[in-house]
């Protein structure tokens, strides 16, 4: 869990560090898999006067911990060493040049008291807040909590997230859980070289809207060997929301997941949107696990958004128990008000998906485009789904195109191209698997 280089933002509300065993496998995809960074210096948040009895408020020790352990930034780097018990916080900020280190019995406790949540700017690409228009930031609270004021529409604010990286790079977070995030549990942005491998996210079932990783504008990203079950998406990919996400204009890209394991009750375990304006591109994805969920694996996107989601190559899935196993909708999505360009309409193009089976699933797709912009070169591939509604009405289709080989039940016929040259393909990533 290195944390280093420019990392600006960092509202920490929760976290669990588990010194698990490494898990061995999928190695190749976070292809330059780095052990925690040695650090010259190290000290340990009781220096700070912390105290870990889940209990006494810690906030203004972790923060002088951080504001001390910047003078060592060019001197190699510092550790902040959390060791067992349980640490009450509010939001504190990271710092460049930082590995936070949690012992393995060591809890972070998000504060409920609201006045230790600070208000932020909004994000320049989203020109307000995800839950509400208007965002002075986030505010207090607990997991539940926030669920419950989210449900009950009485933010007065949007809702913090667990962890956040700001134009950040070079970061590590393994060996990790994170818990009841009051709204996403990792949520990068505008950052690159960052490296998610081996973390837990759970919720408590109820949670509002809740979403486990989040890569945000982000490029050279890995999630590897992770299992997270939310309330919404698992791992949602995004780029920013319609005039702010076009006019700031950053991709999410050369994104690898490998080795995951995903639930989710009511959102996708998968999701590719639906903020996606600043576009959304070579993304490769293998091994992924996905159980007892609403949507498997989805793409959304809506009028005014621009941008566009192509490039994207997902192999070797298994789904159980799943109610919808992929879709695809330009449909899909709120406004982050009115002043969005009804013209803009986002594309999606050269889907890849291979190699898939899937056991007690209600409905195999449904693949909907937009009236004036058709989804183009969506290819399936080796797919075999056992479908309780019945094959003949399991594969919904309007306004998309591309290709089918092998796939049971059989798709519709707008994916019937006699050629899958348009197919988008692992050959075209060579270029791309080397991160650094
Ligand atoms: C944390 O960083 C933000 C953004 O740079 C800043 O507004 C805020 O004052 C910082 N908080 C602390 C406690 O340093
Ligand atoms: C995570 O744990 C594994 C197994 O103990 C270890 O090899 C790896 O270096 C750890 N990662 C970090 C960043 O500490
Ligand atoms: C944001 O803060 C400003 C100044 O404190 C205030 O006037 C405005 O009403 C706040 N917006 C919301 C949505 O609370
Ligand atoms: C929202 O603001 C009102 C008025 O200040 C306050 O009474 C209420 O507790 C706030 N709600 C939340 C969820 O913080
Ligand atoms: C089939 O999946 C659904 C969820 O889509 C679940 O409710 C149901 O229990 C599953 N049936 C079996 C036999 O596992
Ligand atoms: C089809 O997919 C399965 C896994 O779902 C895989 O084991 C098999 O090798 C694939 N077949 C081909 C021809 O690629
Ligand atoms: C498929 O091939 C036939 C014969 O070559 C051609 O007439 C038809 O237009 C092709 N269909 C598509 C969708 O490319
Ligand atoms: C361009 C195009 O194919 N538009 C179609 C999109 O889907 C609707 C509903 O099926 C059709 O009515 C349009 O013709």
């Amino acid at each position: 869990m290195g944390l280093m280089k420019r990392l600006e933002v960092v509202l920490l509300l929760l976290a669990i560090a588990v010194v698990v065993e490494g898990n061995g496998r999928g190695d190749g995809y976070c292809n330059h898999k780095r052990g925690p960074t040695p650090r010259p210096h190290s000290v340990t948040i009781t220096e700070f006067g912390a105290v870990g009895d889940g209990v006494t408020s810690n906030t203004l020790a972790f923060q002088n911990a951080v504001f001390y352990l910047r003078s060592f930034a060019d001197k190699g780097g510092a550790q902040l060493y959390v060791p067992k018990g349980r640490w009450l916080t509010g939001s504190f900020n990271l710092t460049s040049h930082l590995t936070l280190f949690l012992d393995k019995d060591a809890v972070i406790i998000g504060s409920q008291d609201a006045s230790h949540w600070p208000i932020v700017e909004p994000l320049p690409s989203y020109g307000q807040g995800i839950d509400l228009p208007g965002d002075n930031g986030t505010i207090d609270g607990q997991g539940s909590v926030w669920w419950e004021w989210f449900h009950s529409h009485t933010l007065n604010y949007s809702r913090p997230h667990l962890l956040e990286l700001v134009s950040s790079s070079d970061i590590v977070i393994s060996n990790l859980s994170f818990l009841n995030p009051p709204a996403w549990s990792i949520h990068p942005v505008y950052s690159s070289n960052v490296e998610i491998q081996n973390i837990k996210i759970h919720c408590s079932s109820g949670s509002s809207y809740t979403n486990g990783i989040v890569p945000d504008s982000c490029s050279k990203f890995c999630i590897q060997d992770c299992s997270i079950s939310v309330g919404h998406d698992a791992i949602a990919l995004k780029s920013g929301w319609d005039n702010y996400g076009i006019s700031f204009n950053r991709p999410s890209s050369n994104i690898h997941i490998n080795n995951v394991r995903l639930q989710t009750s009511l959102g996708s375990a998968l999701a590719f949107g639906s903020e996606m304006s600043g576009g959304i591109s070579d993304i490769q994805v293998g091994q992924l696990y996905i159980h007892d969920s609403f949507t498997g694996i989805k793409f959304k996107t809506t009028r005014g958004r621009g941008g566009y989601i192509e490039d994207i190559i997902i192999s070797d899935v298994e789904m159980e128990n799943v109610h919808e196993a992929f879709q695809i909708t330009g449909h899909c999505g709120a406004h982050p008000g009115d002043q969005y360009d009804p013209d803009a309409l986002p594309m999606i193009k050269q889907i890849t998906i291979k190699d898939v089976v899937g056991t007690n699933i209600s409905i195999a797709g449904s693949l909907s485009g937009m009236d004036h912009g058709p989804f183009s070169a969506i290819c399936l591939a080796n797919i075999s789904l056992s479908v309780t509604s019945g094959a003949s009405n399991s594969w919904i289709c309007s306004n998309v195109s591309g290709f089918s080989e092998s796939v049971v039940p059989q798709p519709c016929s707008d994916l019937s191209s006699n050629s899958s040259l348009s197919c988008f393909s692992l050959e075209s990533f060579n270029a791309l698997v080397d991160f650094q």
